[in-house]
């Protein structure tokens, strides 16, 4: 059951398609305080309890312990003291002596404090006092999870070919260099279904534009490509470039679409492209505009696209920019004491993502001018619903693969998530495994990290056991950053290792795509934390490096380095698996305990007693799989 509690006069951000009537705010009942402006409640926690939920966030999947924020942040250090990552999904739910579920509806900050303060007690402030909050009543999580799921709405599903393996680099500029990946693939036999375009593809880093220098003939290419089963995703970012005679941006001034200062001015930052507007996307009309934009691609044959810093991420404000050089100016030729150095240091390291400038934007709210603050987590999911509306009108469900890097819930129905920035870093490995049963509580079900991790240098067995973690996910993408060393599968020693991996990722994606679906379907997870299955086994309830996935395995990579393998715990007895390429080894073991032992190229699972899993044989596309003749392993 659930129930919605209405504070003043929330802004709308449609992260419900169910309506309920709304309960005064006074018939709350965890206890409550307004303070500061800001709403405040709380809940006790008995030493047993378990606090799952906000999506993507850093740390366990048990969220105890820490202060959390709702922030979407472009931060590329997701260490373990951090608060935010790119998205604000402000669903939480309590398991234990009481067990129930809250949904924090508010588009502005919210802090969780879960345990932080006070070890047995989760603290949360709302920024204001304009929100909805719902409460979730049911005996299991997993009740709680799909009674949330069916008023948020269904989850989007992606084409059937973004299940394939999909290589990506910051950035494959023109065509030679996407040709290269895509020939690396072939000769080494590994299979590959998407190549992605980074920024560098557009002309100066201008939104819907194809540099022709890099990619003549742009549409002719996207055809050779698709005729050879590969599929080229071009990213979009949220910044449109301020130059005369871009089209794009020339609509945005002439209908007013940009976000704007106090004044009434157009706001201008800094990214990729130089000055940028923001399109205002909080407004249908804008985004109805910048959906429609997308068909400058899609007319050339892409289907599939990536949205990103929209958080939105600034590297600098004009304003920002102008002052911190003024500043500069005025101490040039002085003797700084430290302080002064240090400060002067800040003031430019401080200009991007800067609270002042969020504090300074303007959006246009129903007809009012509202400040960024209050709505700033839900700017990227209403730029990747502006996609999303436009698709659905043109292509209809399931035809565009699309996925963002900031989303608030309600985006899940239109798009997927990748979880932005990671490092080439052994615990990242662990920090993707606990995001994914979180982000499916809260409908993000199509999603994944950057495999072999984004910053940073990979090694070669580190990219074979996170894309051993990637074979379950159903965003299968390997992705990194500029200057970072080469990290496609066939530029490591032995690629035949590699083949064994992503042949296994074929021969699973009928079962992992049926599983998809039907948890769609069914407003169900796909990744599970062990508890929700074994809730009376205290080990599997304080498993944070296991998952269950679908009704049928559990998942357990192995996380670190220079080791053969890693204990398991199993909550009953299991088929434990090994994949490698086309072979397939089986052991029956029993509940408790165990060693296994895991090569670099194979991908271990365990298999519920009396459940079975589908595999087809492995091919280079997932267009040439062969979905009707399975085997069955269990
Ligand atoms: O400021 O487009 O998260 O995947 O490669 C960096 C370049 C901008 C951040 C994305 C990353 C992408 C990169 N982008």
């Amino acid at each position: 059951m659930i129930k919605k509690y209405t504070s003043g006069n929330p802004i709308c951000t449609e992260a419900f398609i169910e309506k309920y009537d709304s309960l005064n705010i006074s018939e709350f009942p965890l206890v409550n305080r307004v303070e500061n402006n800001k709403f405040v409640f709380e809940f006790d926690m008995q030493d047993n309890d378990i606090v799952y939920g906000l999506g993507e966030a850093p740390r366990g999947i048990n969220k105890r312990g820490w202060v959390y924020e709702s922030f979407c942040s472009d931060d590329p250090f997701h260490t373990e003291t951090k608060s935010s990552l790119y998205a604000a999904h402000n669903f939480l739910m309590l398991y234990g002596s009481k067990t129930f579920g809250l949904f924090v509806d508010f588009p502005a900050r919210v802090r969780w404090d879960i345990g932080y303060t006070s070890t047995n007690k989760t603290v949360i402030t709302i920024d204001g006092t304009d929100f909805d909050i719902y409460v979730i009543d049911g005996s299991k999580p997993i009740e709680i999870v799909k009674e949330f799921r069916s008023a948020i709405g269904k989850s989007y599903i992606p084409p059937f070919w973004a299940f394939g393996f999909q290589q990506s680099r910051w950035s494959y500029p023109d065509k030679q260099a996407v040709d290269k990946v895509i020939d690396g693939y072939n000769k080494a036999n590994i299979p590959l279904d998407c190549v992605y375009l980074d920024i560098d593809y557009m002309e100066r880093y201008k939104d819907f534009t194809v540099d022709e220098q890099k990619f003549p003939n742009f549409a002719d290419y996207v055809k050779e490509k698709k005729e050879q089963g590969i599929h080229l995703i071009p990213i979009i970012d949220a910044g449109v470039k301020k130059e005369e005679n871009y089209e794009v941006y020339e609509e945005g001034i002439e209908n007013d679409y940009f976000c704007k200062n106090g004044d009434g001015s157009v706001f201008e930052g800094g990214v990729w492209p130089g000055i940028v507007g923001f399109p205002d996307f909080l407004r249908k009309d804008v985004r109805e505009w910048f959906g429609s934009k997308y068909k400058i691609l899609t007319d050339a044959g892409i289907d599939g696209f990536w949205n990103d810093m929209n958080e939105p991420a600034i590297f600098y404000s004009t304003k920002g920019l102008n002052a911190a050089i003024e500043k500069a100016s005025s101490l040039k030729g002085k003797n700084l004491d430290l302080s002064q150095f240090f400060n002067l240091k800040d003031t430019f390291l401080g200009l991007s993502n800067s609270p002042a400038d969020y504090s300074s934007i303007y959006h246009t709210v129903d007809g009012k001018q509202v400040c960024h603050d209050r709505v700033h987590n839900i700017y990227g999911a209403n730029m990747t619903k502006a996609a999303g509306e436009y698709f659905e009108k043109e292509f209809g469900n399931g035809k565009i693969l699309m996925f963002s890097r900031a989303s608030y819930v309600g985006a899940h129905r239109s798009s997927g998530i990748w979880f932005g920035d990671n490092h080439s870093w052994w615990s990242h490995i662990l920090l993707n495994l606990k995001m994914l049963p979180s982000a499916n509580m809260c409908g993000f079900l199509y999603c994944g990290a950057d495999l072999g991790g984004f910053n940073e240098n990979a090694t070669r067995d580190l990219v074979l056991r996170f894309l051993a973690l990637g074979v379950f996910t159903p965003l299968m993408r390997n992705h990194s950053a500029l200057g970072t060393r080469d990290q496609e599968c066939y530029n490591f020693e032995n690629s035949k290792d590699f083949k064994d991996i992503l042949e296994v990722r074929y021969r699973l994606i009928p079962y992992l795509y049926d599983t998809f679906c039907k948890a769609s379907e069914n407003n169900d997870m796909i990744f599970r934390p062990l508890s929700f299955d074994y809730p009376d086994d205290k080990i599997a309830r304080e498993c944070e490096t296991q998952l269950m996935l679908g009704d049928e395995c559990m998942i357990c990579p192995v996380y670190e380095q220079n080791v053969s393998g890693r204990y398991v715990y199993l909550p009953e007895d299991m088929t434990f698996v090994k994949l490698s390429g086309e072979n397939v080894v089986t052991e029956k073991m029993t509940k408790g305990t165990h060693y296994i032992e895991v090569s670099l190229n194979e991908v271990p699972l365990f298999i519920k007693n009396g459940k079975q899993i589908p595999l087809c044989k492995p091919a280079m596309r997932t267009g040439l799989l062969d979905r009707e003749n399975l085997e069955y392993i269990y």
